[in-house]
């Protein structure tokens, strides 16, 4: 159970983070603020007096900005200075602006610029074509929607419409995951993460066309129409937008949400690594990167290296996830423990 008193402090330098991420361009400070926040949220004890941060110790030095934020909310419960930004009408637009999929902080601050405040300012009738990319334009039409954390349930039933799309591809079944947060056991998810096993590296993007083909409104299969809208057609990974063609439950009478969704294919070498990339959490894959480098070896989606050199010779076979902690010399650890 998170403590409530971290939490709280923690929720509001989370604030600054973001505010200084997406609005303020200052991504350093956004980092530290972020830092912060994790590390606090990860203390067993509940912090009542500033003295107890020593533990932590980015926060330890007695006249850090960051130490004295903290102190400010314990004592007082609020942060002026997260206050003050809040009201700044340069602050609210960013923020709400770099929300849309594909509008990144500085893209976000040049709209500001040009007039465009809000997303109402955007979906505003008249708004030349080219204030937005195409991708831009599907990230704003589906804002609200993509906020949404999509229900376990939901993600599965988009997953397995994947994996039997991919299933009328090949002769064989094809190892199909359902990735991200889904695979960690979440009751909810960002988002649909799918990744797709192919034997035959030449033919990984025939497949992944495949996919996307039968999905697709038009198509003869009985999954058509799951996939809505484009955002990125790679050669072997693709980024879209996929919907349900009816609502879970009959007597649901709102229209299916339109969900944020990836597929990657990979080949049979490099599943076992990319299966735990993708699998994250992303902070879980960062320390375990960090030991596979302290130990000599390169960890990465497309596979596991025996030297930083990351050359095909270099590769560590591996068949499973099972394998490659081994080789790391590292318990293997559940899925649904990798939600750090
Ligand atoms: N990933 C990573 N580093 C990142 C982003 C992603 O290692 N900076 C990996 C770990 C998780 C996986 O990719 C899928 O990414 P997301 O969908 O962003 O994360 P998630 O854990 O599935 O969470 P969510 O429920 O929000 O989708
Ligand atoms: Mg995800």
């Amino acid at each position: 159970m998170p403590l409530e008193c971290n939490s709280k402090v923690a929720d509001l330098l989370s604030e600054m983070a973001k505010i200084n991420q997406d609005a303020l361009r200052e991504v350093y400070k956004a980092k530290q603020y972020a830092a912060a926040a994790s590390a606090l949220r990860s203390l067993n004890f509940e912090v009542q007096s500033i003295d107890q941060v020593d533990v932590i110790p980015m926060l330890k030095k007695r006249d850090g900005k960051i130490r004295k934020y903290v102190q400010e909310i314990l004592t007082t419960g609020k942060l002026t200075a997260l206050q003050s930004l809040r009201q700044r009408p340069d602050v609210k637009s960013c923020v709400e602006l770099s929300g849309i999929h594909g509008v990144g902080p500085v893209t976000a601050r040049k709209l500001f610029d040009k007039g465009y405040k809000s997303l109402a300012d955007l979906r505003a009738p008249g708004v030349p074509r080219d204030t937005l990319t195409p991708t831009q334009w599907i990230g704003l039409k589906y804002y609200e929607e993509f906020k949404q954390r999509i229900p376990r349930e939901e993600v599965s039933h988009i997953a397995t419409a994947v994996r039997e799309a991919a299933n009328t591809f090949m002769k064989d079944e094809v190892r199909c995951y359902c990735v991200g947060s889904f695979r960690r056991g979440k009751a909810d998810s960002g988002d649909v993460d799918v990744l797709v096993e192919c034997r035959d590296v030449s033919l990984a993007n025939d497949l992944l066309m495949h996919i996307l083909n039968d999905l697709r409104a038009g198509s003869p299969s009985p999954r058509s129409g799951i996939l809505t809208d484009d955002l990125q057609v790679g050669d072997v990974q693709y980024m879209g937008v996929a919907a349900l063609q009816q609502p879970l439950r009959a007597d649901d009478q709102a229209p299916p949400v339109h969900r944020r969704i990836d597929i990657k294919v990979y080949e049979t070498d490099a599943f076992p690594t990319a299966l735990l990339y993708f699998t994250g959490s992303d902070k879980f894959n960062r320390s375990m990167r960090l030991w596979a480098k302290r130990k000599g070896y390169a960890l990465q989606d497309k596979g596991l290296f025996r030297d930083r050199s990351e050359a095909a010779a270099s590769r560590v076979r591996v068949r499973d996830e099972k394998d490659i902690f081994d080789a790391l010399q590292l318990d293997y650890v559940a899925p649904k423990d990798r939600n750090v």
